[in-house]
């Protein structure tokens, strides 16, 4: 299963195209659209997530609730492109354009997109730039949690800590409620209280926020992955994948740093059998992979997000047309969006999950590969 995305964030609408998913996998817009709402939404979101309502349509590859087989072609619509339609514009002239960015914003892309493709008005850099983009990559994410759904996998992404503030009560599955009605995704109460808190105070101060994202997921079956090739080990997939969203700057496994400061009788998760349970393990400090292969232990995926780039209180910057000194621009933005990409982590790597299933299980329906899941599991059991 690979996938494209194009769009802007102020174009007319994001599209993706998907292929490779087999035909008979049950789609509606409701498997996906909840997914895009939970994307949206998170304490310290700016305007523009009250200007946009996500929603999906199909364009291609879906038919009477099924697909078909053929590539899956998704679109959702930019509400907000009315008010840029001019300076969106594809047709050439109006130049320079309203809106036009050349105060390059230190942590950004702009600077070096510039650079790169030669751009002055750095918009050019910034509408693909931008988080916008993630919204349709978290559609393609909510196809690929339906097809894991199928075939018993369950997930989610939540908020252990951001700015500054760690969540005391640990992650349970029995939480997901919680996590869902937490306006910053988080386990804890007190601290929601105090990072609210932090976010009011940083948007008053013209400040942003970052924090650490967590996914997992549950019901896999040992052996996705593989120890044989570089790029072909899971956990080097799951890590490209997470450090792509925008503003990641580290990703672990399980507890991967911590895990760094001790000693291997620590660390590692001792191996246990009963004829009940086949092989198992008491403590998962592996993060549910061992040798770039999943263990069939919980898998867990942390990502560090920086602080939004766009300051309302600027930095310094340079005029990348007339050279000058000046404050970095300043654009409509969140304060943080650390509980949105808690949910665009457990969907990404719902898709280098669903590669791997079908890499290791691929048909051309739904019922045969559930069939090898199926067998497969059976076969794992009497291993
Ligand atoms: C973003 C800036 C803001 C965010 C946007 C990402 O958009 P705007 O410049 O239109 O106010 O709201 O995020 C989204 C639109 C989204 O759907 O997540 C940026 O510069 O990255």
């Amino acid at each position: 299963m690979r996938f494209l995305t194009a769009g802007e964030s102020h174009g007319p609408e994001l599209l993706a195209i998907i292929e490779g998913l087999p035909a008979g996998l049950p789609l509606t817009e409701e498997d996906i659209n909840p997914w895009l709402e939970k994307r949206q939404k998170g304490y310290g979101r700016g305007r523009r997530m009250v200007i946009e309502k996500d929603q999906v349509e199909f364009r291609a590859g879906v038919r009477a609730g099924r697909t078909t087989g053929a590539p899956v072609a998704l679109a959702i619509k930019n509400a907000d492109f009315r008010n840029w339609v001019e300076i969106m514009d594809p047709a050439p002239g109006n130049e320079p354009r309203k809106k036009a960015l050349t105060a390059a914003r230190p942590g950004h892309a702009d600077l070096s997109g510039g650079i790169k493709y030669g751009h002055k008005d750095l918009r050019d850099v910034l509408e693909r730039a931008s988080a916008r983009e993630t919204a349709m990559r978290v559609a393609v994410g909510a196809v690929a949690m339906k097809l894991l759904s199928l075939l018993g996998v369950e997930g989610v992404g939540y908020v252990p800590g951001m700015a500054g503030v760690w969540s005391r009560v640990p992650f349970s599955w029995d939480l997901l409620p919680r996590i869902e009605e937490s306006p910053v995704r988080m386990t804890d109460p007190e601290a929601e209280a105090e990072v609210i808190r932090r976010i009011d105070q940083a948007k008053a101060e013209g400040d942003t926020l970052g924090g650490v994202l967590e996914a997992r997921f549950r019901g896999l079956v040992p052996g996705l992955g593989s120890h044989v090739h570089w790029d072909r080990k899971l956990d080097g997939r799951l890590a490209q994948m997470a450090m792509s969203i925008p503003a990641v700057k580290g990703v672990e496994i399980g507890p991967g740093f911590e895990n760094a400061m001790k000693r291997g009788s620590e660390v590692h998760d001792p191996i246990y059998w009963s004829p009940e349970r086949g092989f198992y393990r008491q403590s998962n400090r592996a993060g549910g992979l061992e040798g770039g292969m999943t263990t069939g232990e919980e898998l867990v995926i942390r990502a560090a997000l920086k602080p939004i780039a766009t300051l309302m209180k600027p930095l310094p910057t340079v005029d990348v047309v007339t050279h000058e000194p000046k404050d970095a621009a300043r654009e409509r933005s969140d304060t943080t969006a650390v509980p949105a990409a808690s949910v665009i982590l457990c969907a990404l790597s719902a898709i280098v999950l669903a590669q791997a299933y079908l890499e290791k299980f691929g048909g051309d329906t739904l019922e045969e590969i559930q069939e090898r899941v199926e067998r497969y599991r059976e076969r794992v059991r009497a291993y």
